[in-house]
């Protein structure tokens, strides 16, 4: 039966191999590395930049900042949503509270990326 036994060692390979090239593709991805403020960060300053520094370049499509009770509050940015390591947006001068950043972006890749963090302004 040795050709049973070289199709399971085929089919073992190939098996190997897609793994391999999904572990390669999820490599590929650009990642956030750090925010400011950081998440879960309590700042005596309201922040004058809200920024995310990504291992890759990402074409960061949208980015949005929200209080506490859902309140937009808009982002002035200067990327021009070409792919950059690091976004910088400039919030309104922002009262004590809870804020969360979401954003959306493509990663160097191709696939869709998208997160979000908190921080709380406590003066
Ligand atoms: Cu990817």
């Amino acid at each position: 039966m040795r050709h049973g036994v070289t199709q399971r060692l085929a089919a073992i390979v190939a098996t190997a191999a897609f793994a391999l090239s999904l572990a390669g593709a999820a490599a590929a991805h650009s990642r956030p590395e750090t925010t400011a403020p950081a998440d879960g960060e309590v700042v005596a300053a309201a922040p004058t930049v809200i920024a995310i520094s990504f291992d890759k370049p990402m074409r960061v499509t949208t980015i949005e900042l929200t209080g506490a009770d859902g309140d937009a509050f808009a982002l002035e940015r200067t990327d021009e949503m070409a792919p950059v390591t690091r976004i910088e947006a400039t919030p309104p001068p922002l009262p004590a509270g809870r804020y969360t950043v979401k954003w959306r972006g493509l990663s160097e890749d191709g696939h869709a990326m998208s997160g979000r963090f908190s921080f709380e302004v406590r003066p």
